[in-house]
């Protein structure tokens, strides 16, 4: 394969899509060797088919705010590829959301969901809505105006959306009342549901969970554990919150929270009821993390500034895409940084890895680290099929093999011969396999 070609078709057909293309491109590098080896999928044109979305919606949402002023957004759905099952993603409420962001979203899930083991395609959508200062009422009423133009598009068998940055708990429940009222019944086409109205247990904690779960198994290639580490998180919204929780739980010491406006370290560790009220200040709406400081003042907040800058053990990027460069990645390596797990998708850019692959460290790529959300995803879908619900812990023990699972599916395809582990080529690779043999399998569509 010629990647270059490739990426200078791509780019001609979709210019300015940079996300999307950074996102094909890191996957295209990485199965190159395995692509030329098979010649099965040249002939069958997987790449030129698997680059593609299968099909992009977009649609108009009005809807009224609380002034009685009319607001018009934008909302997309994007079924990216169906071949190991229905499409599954999340959907995103951000302003910066656009077709880019959204297409690169959906093209890693497709390679993260094949990893789960679970069957699942890629998809993505949302919105660029912007949640922050929006009253409840506020959030509903777009969110069932949002819902009434992608219901029909949707189904537990076709396309079963889910949460991503904006959309929580709160908006799942406002988007399943109204899929409910219109398609009258009661069915599991969305997941991250209330654990009492055919939500999974351990859902809202699952993303943060199997990302330290994953860090954990990284750490226990080189003899190591998490006891007694020091992170760097950031982000402050339900990834964040889950790694927090998780890595104290297992005796690190999470020194930093982020947000759009700066970051929060406190030298103490982040504590239970710190992490509680990360809760609290997402679900203000108000954008900043500030406020952790006056709650807490032994905690410093530096203002515009990345925790990065930090001199951490571990570092878990788990707010947004390509938040961490290669000036910060330079800054973590030169402060004895060891591992980085990605939270978020993609939030490191293609320089930043490669500084922390030059230097040897443990690094995972979001679509093998951060996949603990969609796998769970994809138990509470099992559960909604069997009309069952698992316990917190049984749902957690299988979680917890998934994890394991995708870290001995990035050793397998990614270890070289020196013994380095390079999870990016490993999670490419193994994902990559899967859904082209199934391609192969299903013929041209
Ligand atoms: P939340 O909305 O709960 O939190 C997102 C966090 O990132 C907030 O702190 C948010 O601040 C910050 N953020 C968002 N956009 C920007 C931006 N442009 N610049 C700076 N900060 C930003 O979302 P999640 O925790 O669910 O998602 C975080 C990341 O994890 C995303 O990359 C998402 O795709 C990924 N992910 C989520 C999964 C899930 O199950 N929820 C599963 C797997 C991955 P603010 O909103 O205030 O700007
Ligand atoms: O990026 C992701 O994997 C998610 N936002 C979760 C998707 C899902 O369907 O649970």
């Amino acid at each position: 394969m010629n990647v270059q070609k490739i990426m200078n078709s791509l780019e001609a057909k979709h210019p300015g899509e940079k996300e999307y293309l950074q996102a094909v491109h890191e996957v295209l590098e990485s199965i190159n060797d395995v692509y030329n080896e098979n010649p099965q999928y040249e002939a069958a044109k997987v790449i030129e088919r698997l680059v593609e979305p299968d099909r992009i919606l977009t649609f108009k949402v009005s809807w009224m705010d609380d002034q009685g002023d009319v607001q018009v957004n934008l909302g997309y759905r994007i079924q990216f590829n169906g071949a190991i099952g229905p499409y599954k993603g999340g959907l995103r409420f951000h302003p910066s959301v656009n077709l880019s962001i959204l297409k690169f979203l959906g093209f890693e899930q497709i390679f993260k969901n094949a990893l789960t083991t679970l069957p699942m395609g890629g998809g993505k959508g949302g919105s660029d809505f912007d949640p922050k200062g929006k009253s409840d009422t506020e959030i509903m009423r777009f969110a069932q105006a949002f819902m009434l133009e992608l219901w029909s598009l949707i189904g537990p068998n076709t396309d079963v959306p889910a949460g991503d940055i904006g959309v929580g708990g709160r908006e799942i429940g406002f988007l399943y009342g109204m899929y409910k009222k219109l398609a009258k019944e009661h069915t599991g086409v969305l997941t991250g549901k209330g654990n009492n109205w055919g939500g999974s247990n351990m859902r809202p904690e699952a993303t943060g969970f199997g990302n330290v779960y994953f860090a954990q198994e990284m750490l226990a290639t080189k003899g190591d554990s998490l006891k007694g580490k020091t992170v760097a998180i950031s982000g402050f919204g339900n990834v964040a919150w889950g790694a927090a929780k998780k890595a104290t739980e297992l005796g690190a010491k999470v020194l930093t929270i982020s947000g759009p406006d700066g970051y929060i370290f406190d030298p103490n560790g982040l504590d239970d009821d710190k992490i509680e009220y990360m809760l609290e200040l997402r679900a203000s709406n108000n954008d900043i993390v500030a406020p952790y400081a006056d709650e807490f003042p032994e905690a410093t907040f530096f203002a515009g500034k990345k925790p990065w800058e930090q001199k951490v053990d571990l570092a878990m990027p788990c707010a947004t895409q390509n938040e961490l460069n290669e000036t910060d990645a330079k800054q973590l390596v030169d402060n004895g940084c060891m591992l980085v797990a990605e939270g978020a998708n993609m939030p490191c850019t293609e320089e930043a890895i490669e500084i922390f692959q030059n230097n040897k460290l443990l690094y995972a790529p979001g679509k093998a680290s951060n996949a603990g959300g969609v796998a769970t995803s994809g138990l509470e879908m099992s559960q909604n099929s069997l009309r069952y619900s698992w316990s917190s812990d049984e749902v957690d023990t299988k979680l917890q093999t998934i994890m394991s699972d995708i870290h001995t599916a990035c050793a397998k395809y990614g270890t070289e011969k020196d013994g380095y582990v390079n999870y990016v080529n490993g999670a490419n690779i193994a994902g990559f396999v899967k859904v082209a043999d199934a391609m192969l399998d299903q013929g041209v569509i």
